[in-house]
């Protein structure tokens, strides 16, 4: 009995230094799919969210999961990548940080004949050979989402002027690019609309408070009337500012989220916040299944996007379908 209990404490051991440890064992019988997944980091409740979906349809669709976390930096997904060639999974799917700088890891992976799906942000290349599908939001239109919201609000109103700050995620990510550009599209042209200032609040809670913090010692709670926040967790950081800064102008400030997220739901219900445009963070099994189209041979649509929407003060609340994730 000792002899045998030896030999499997040597087996895990053996398994553990060769790096399988770190692959989730697969649970049904797609044993020869493994999927590399590179995820960027966890900074935000979108994230973790994100994350936990992706590692559930992964476990539900029986792939092997080999997942690394970045912590926000790109180098740690360029070694993650390289290591899922090394690896030869078959098939490689990340979330890129920010859209440049991608172009030789991706040959590398090319060359390996390994697929590449772009999962929730996209990349700046020439050759868009280097990828195989890109699935998550349209960011574009969700920055469109919100200049439509701020223009139904400023009629509904009657606001003569209003001047904006810009909350923004992590500089160069495809979402901070696209919900910038499709808000000042649609808002451009309004002279009803000032952008006073934009400022980087990398997606995270903490650079939320900071950013306002900043935007308030510069042009005081009277002068600023719209906050256009790219994602819930800066919001809901700015939004503590706002609230302890005891201001009455703070009241009459438009609030505009990205995300959807419970807390910031739950805040547009209590009033405290005027539209949440959603981005949905359950990719995960929509990822799955174009890794079984893969994986079947069939050729994938390039670009894949959720449908989505926006909850605003113009909805009724109390509908159940108006729910954060
Ligand atoms: C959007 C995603 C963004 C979220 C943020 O798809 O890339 O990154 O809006 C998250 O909350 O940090």
């Amino acid at each position: 009995m000792r002899k045998e209990i030896a030999l499997s404490l040597v087996l895990v051991l053996l398994l553990a230094l060769s790096g399988c440890a770190g692959k989730q064992e697969p649970a049904g019988d797609n044993t020869s799919i493994v999927v590399g997944f590179s995820q960027l980091g966890a900074e935000s409740s979108w994230r973790i969210a994100n994350t936990a979906s992706m590692e559930q349809a992964a476990k539900d669709a029986g792939y092997g999961l080999m997942m690394e976390n970045a912590n926000q930096k790109q180098e740690k997904q360029i070694d993650a990548i390289r290591s899922f060639i090394a690896y030869r999974v078959d098939v490689i799917v990340f979330s890129p940080i920010v859209e440049t700088g991608w172009d030789n890891v991706l040959t590398e992976a090319k060359q390996a004949g390994i697929p590449v799906i772009l999962m929730d942000r996209m990349i700046e290349t020439q050759d868009d050979s280097l990828y195989t599908a890109y699935i998550g939001a349209d960011f574009y239109a969700e920055g469109r989402r919100a200049g439509e919201y701020l223009i139904r609000k400023a009629d509904a109103t009657g606001a003569e002027h209003l001047n904006i700050v810009e909350i923004c995620g992590t500089t160069d990510s495809t979402p901070m690019r696209d919900r910038q550009r499709g808000f000042m599209d649609v808002i451009r042209k309004d002279d009803r609309f000032s952008v006073i200032d934009s400022v980087d609040g990398d997606f995270l809670r903490s650079k939320g408070e900071e950013c306002m913090r900043e935007l308030l010692a510069k042009y005081g709670a009277d002068g600023i009337d719209v906050i256009y926040s790219h994602n819930d967790s800066m919001t809901l950081g700015a939004l503590d500012v706002l609230e302890s800064a005891n201001d009455p102008s703070v009241k009459d400030m438009i609030l505009i989220t990205v995300d959807g997220e419970k807390e910031a739901v739950d805040a547009l219900k209590a009033g405290r916040i005027n539209c949440v445009v959603q981005c949905t963070p359950q990719l995960g099994p929509a990822v799955m299944k174009l890794v079984a189209e893969l994986n079947a041979g069939k050729e994938l649509p390039k670009v894949n996007h959720p449908n989505e929407g926006a909850f605003t003060d113009f909805d009724n609340l109390s509908d159940p379908a108006v729910e954060g994730f």
